[in-house]
């Protein structure tokens, strides 16, 4: 009376894992063309920086030869380097930005 009624009940649990996206450094490159003037406008329009911040971004890049300028998403990160190289193109300086995975 009563046996198996083959009605076994399992609970299979899976794990959530909530990756965030990964993020991408902007770097800006040195060059020997490029004004000093010019880049300091480029950080102060597209990365949001204040004149002493954008200077001294600037230099580091004279300096050392690159700099990282901010850490972004893919999307945005891609849409900062367009940027910087429309605007340079545009005004027919030789000026670099490029993106890496941080
Ligand atoms: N090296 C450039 C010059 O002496 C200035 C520069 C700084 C260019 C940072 C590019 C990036 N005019």
């Amino acid at each position: 009376p009563g046996g198996d009624d083959g009605d076994t009940n399992v609970v299979i649990e899976t794990k959530t894992r909530t990756k965030r996206p990964p993020l991408y450094k902007v770097l800006l490159l040195n060059d020997d063309y490029t004004p000093m003037e010019f880049v300091v406008h480029v950080l102060e329009r597209f990365f949001g920086m204040n004149h002493a911040q954008a200077f001294e971004i600037m230099l580091t890049v004279h300096k050392k030869g690159l700099a990282v300028v901010g850490v972004f998403s893919h999307e945005i990160a891609e849409t900062k380097v367009g940027q910087v190289m429309d605007f340079a193109r545009r005004h027919q300086h030789p000026l670099q930005c490029t993106m890496e995975k941080e």
